[in-house]
């Protein structure tokens, strides 16, 4: 019986060391080297296809190592058997550091400063207060609600959507398609945390910008999104930074990654671009994660943080 670990785009070695680490007395394999593709159970997977999936006939788990799960839906029909994701405390807490960190830096105007030091040029910028600005987070799961946690410590108003009705301390919350317009009208800076399913792919764009506050404390809305780079327009996102609809954005997700040499966005100063590492998946926190659910699994308990197919998250 083995475990495999089958990574696309990543080095699967320090994925092996920590999870044989983890479960010495379990057998672990990095794809393509598989001594008995009928021997593999469970599948480690980053950016896998179901046609990759399909030489393993016994498998009787899937775990994404990213806490999305858009990576396994992109190709060929999965193997049908449960799919859980990631969820942890240390990946959790990355995500608000980024999130966090991007919120300040546009309330605290640094792209602004920033460009006034280059031009030696010793101005105050008038300051609004954290509760006079309206942080707006798509998507209440893990992630956006433990950024909502710290955002509301600092004194930032706060707006969430979801797609079900949610009641959360300190959070004005909406949800669906209905809840969209009146949760944007009053959102200063966007944070988008959403997984990228078929209803959320091309979900932000130029309309979705036009009804955010033009009128806030921030001489304009701002746009932050750690979520997927396919649930926003790029195309939409350059032209409202260029025309003014947006103030400014961080991104960390891209359509197209690593985001291509010939990208406008590269060239605009007001766009802060991180690459993709907002909340990294890292052996040595996931590997015990890991561990725990094929333990469960094993001794037939439930697995943790399961997929629902249908909804694609
Ligand atoms: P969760 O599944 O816990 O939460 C997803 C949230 O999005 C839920 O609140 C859900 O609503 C909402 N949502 C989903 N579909 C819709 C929709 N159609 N309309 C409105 N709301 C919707 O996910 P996580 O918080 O754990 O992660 C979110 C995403 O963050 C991941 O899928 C991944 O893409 C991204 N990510 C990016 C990383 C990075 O480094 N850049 C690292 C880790 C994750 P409801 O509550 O009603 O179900
Ligand atoms: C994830 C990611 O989904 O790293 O975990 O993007």
């Amino acid at each position: 019986m083995s475990i495999l670990v089958l990574v696309d785009g990543w080095e699967p070695a320090p994925w092996v060391r920590a999870l044989q680490a983890a479960m010495p007395d379990e057998r672990i394999e990095a794809y393509p080297d598989v001594e008995d593709p009928e021997a593999v159970e469970y599948a480690l997977v980053w950016a896998a296809q179901g046609e990759t999936l399909d030489v393993f006939p016994n498998l009787k788990a899937l775990f994404s190592l990213g806490a999305g799960v858009d990576h396994l839906f992109g190709g060929n029909t999965l193997p049908p058997v449960p799919l859980a994701r990631v969820v942890d405390p240390d990946l959790t807490a990355w995500m608000t550091e980024w999130v966090v960190a991007q919120v300040l830096l546009h309330h605290r105007q640094q792209l602004q400063y920033s460009q006034q030091q280059r031009h030696r040029n010793w101005q105050v910028l008038p300051q609004p207060l954290a509760r006079e600005v309206q942080v707006g987070l798509m998507g209440l799961g893990e992630l956006g609600r433990d950024a909502a946690g710290l955002l509301h410590k600092l004194g930032f108003g706060l707006r969430g959507w979801s797609r079900s009705p949610k009641e959360l301390d300190n959070v004005t919350c909406f949800y669906g398609a209905d809840g969209l317009d009146e949760f944007l009208s009053a959102t200063d800076i966007l944070v988008c945390l959403l997984p990228l399913t078929p209803e959320t792919n091309g979900l932000i764009g130029r309309s979705v910008f036009e009804k955010l506050n033009q009128s806030g404390p921030l001489g304009g809305p701002v746009f932050i999104n750690a979520g997927r780079g396919r649930i926003h327009v790029e195309t939409d996102v350059v032209a409202a930074l260029q025309n003014g609809v947006l103030k400014a954005a961080s991104l960390d997700v891209f359509e197209v990654e690593p985001l291509p040499q010939e990208s406008p966005l590269w060239d605009l100063d007001n766009v802060i671009i991180t690459p993709h590492v907002a909340a990294v998946s890292d052996p040595r926190t996931l590997s015990k994660l890991i561990a725990r659910q094929v333990r469960a699994h094993r001794e037939s308990r439930s697995l943790e943080y399961l997929v629902d197919m249908t909804r694609g998250y």
